[in-house]
């Protein structure tokens, strides 16, 4: 008894010790799931191949490369098409328990729509990989939707603007929970509307690149995503999941905002820019409908504006009623956490999202930075975000389903393993000391690969890929090994308390 009191103070003392040095000794729960993350068009190359139909990123870069950095585009890739045993190779050697990767909509029906041609080539790729996956006991979180639109789509009614997506959308969804459901644990419905609504519709940032309706089109595109997103839910809820017994929900990215001061207003600017980013999408799926702050401020300035009724749409009462509760977990993408402050509102002119949120947003200047100029490491941000989560998302179950840092490319990268220690590190402390309930991480990413406009010039990889050599050979960056010895021994420093 007496011993077990001293063994249990030294576990305690050790585990402060090492806290105080920065990392948490302690090692993460039996039951936690760690991965590694990609998404077709940022791999897979073959953009022509064995029938696949032309989507949205093909289209932008064949027709603007001037908008891509390096004037780079994803026809080849890390030709992960024709490697997918290679990159099986690296996902077992590094020993994960789930890989999360998307599927190219294009490449399974070349026109988008379920009535036009099923291409059985892209049908038999994912296959072969949700087999082998399961052969060697991995488990599949499988997106749905990583920013492929199919082109056709786009030009036949204006793709996410358009009502009708919602139902090819649906349709694509069941046949993917037909073909492949039996083998997949997770699926997501959506990666990032966040991201592909306000870029690919307002700055962009991202395919179709259209900017015609600043402050409208992006709403709309995160109402058609949504119904789309319920409507897949409540297929596999009702269709699928007694048989198959998996899980399905959205993933979602936001920054953490930490106010810039003790001012109170400083602290309303986060928690606006919190509800903008995350609660867009996560109020109406958990709760039901958009933040009141963005019906409020929306609203208001939409009238003043001269609009006859709101830029952010309405749910009726019975969309609201489909849309909540379509989550059975909460797929978070991290990576940075920026500082706000209060601004008197933008004025009154041209609509826009920004203008619509009116918070400054900036950086601390000691905050280490990468080759994004978004990513800045501040790992303790991860555990407030979850904490914030936690706290107005009724305490959900969360799966991190991306985190990493950017650079040039170094086989030897402390930087990226430090990235990853002090992240997990403070996870574990969410875990542990604030009882956040994250069952799983999947990093981002597997291997360097296509980074959307920075082309090839930013590498997020544990795998360094040649991307001069036909072969696209790859080579383990020192973070894989860091990783790796990270996953057989759930523990991120040289040695745990037990
Ligand atoms: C994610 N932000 O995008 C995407 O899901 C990946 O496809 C991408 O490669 C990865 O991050 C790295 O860029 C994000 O500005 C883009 O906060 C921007 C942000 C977050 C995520």
């Amino acid at each position: 008894m007496f011993l077990s009191k001293v063994l249990f103070s030294l576990c305690i003392l050790l585990h402060l010790w090492t806290t105080a040095t920065g990392v948490d000794n302690r090692k993460f729960p039996s039951n936690f799931k760690f991965g590694v993350a990609t998404a077709a068009y940022q791999i897979e190359g073959a953009w022509d191949e064995d029938g696949k139909g032309e989507n949205i990123w093909d289209h932008l870069t064949h027709t603007t490369p001037d908008l891509v950095y390096d004037g780079s585009n994803g026809d080849i890739a890390c030709d992960s098409y024709h490697k997918f045993d290679t990159d099986l190779g690296l996902l077992k050697d590094l020993g994960v328990d789930y890989y999360r990767l998307s599927l190219s909509w294009s490449r399974i029906l070349p026109t988008g729509h379920i009535d036009g041609q099923i291409n059985e080539a892209g049908i038999a790729y994912y296959e072969d990989i949700l087999t082998k996956l399961q052969e060697n006991g991995i488990e599949a979180l499988v997106t749905l939707y990583h920013w492929d639109l199919p082109q056709s789509l786009q030009e036949d009614f204006g793709g996410w603007l358009n009502e009708t997506i919602v139902d090819v959308y649906a349709n694509y969804a069941r046949l993917a929970f037909d073909l492949f459901g039996d083998k997949v644990q997770h699926w997501i419905t959506f990666n990032e509307p966040h991201i592909f609504c306000l870029d690919g519709y307002e700055t962009a940032g991202k395919a179709p690149a259209i900017t015609d309706a600043p402050g409208i089109d992006l709403y709309t595109c995160a109402h058609m995503v949504l119904k789309s997103h319920a409507r897949a839910y409540h297929i596999y809820d009702n269709e699928y999941r007694e048989t198959q017994k998996g899980k399905i929900s959205i993933v979602l990215n936001t920054n953490w905002f930490e106010p810039g001061s003790d001012d109170e207003k400083d602290s309303e600017a986060a928690e606006r820019h919190l509800q903008f980013f995350f609660g867009w999408f996560a109020n109406p799926i958990v709760h039901g409908n958009y933040p009141q702050v963005m019906i409020d401020r929306i609203g208001e300035r939409s009238e003043k504006e001269g609009f006859n009724k709101s830029r952010l749409p309405e749910f009726t009462s019975q969309e609201i009623e489909d849309i909540k509760g379509t989550y059975d977990f909460i797929g978070l993408n991290h990576y940075s956490t920026s500082l706000t402050q209060w601004i008197e509102d933008n004025e009154i002119g041209e609509p826009s999202s920004l203008n619509d949120i009116s918070v400054k947003v900036y950086d601390d200047d000691s905050w280490e930075s990468s080759s994004s100029d978004w990513i800045k490491v501040v790992p303790w941000g991860l555990r407030k975000l979850t904490n914030w989560i936690k706290d107005n998302y009724n305490n959900p179950e969360i799966i991190i389903t991306e985190n990493g840092f950017s650079d040039t490319g170094e086989i030897d990268d402390p930087r990226r393993l430090n990235y990853y220690r002090e992240y997990l590190s403070s996870l574990l402390e969410a875990i542990y000391d604030d009882g956040v309930n994250v069952t799983g991480y999947t990093a981002w990413s597997l291997i360097d690969n296509f980074e959307w406009l920075q082309g090839y010039s930013a590498k997020l990889g544990l795998h360094s890929v040649n991307f001069s050599d036909p072969e696209r050979p790859r080579t383990p960056k020192s973070s894989a090994k860091y990783y790796k010895t990270v996953l057989a021994t759930r523990c991120l420093v040289d040695e745990c308390i037990e």
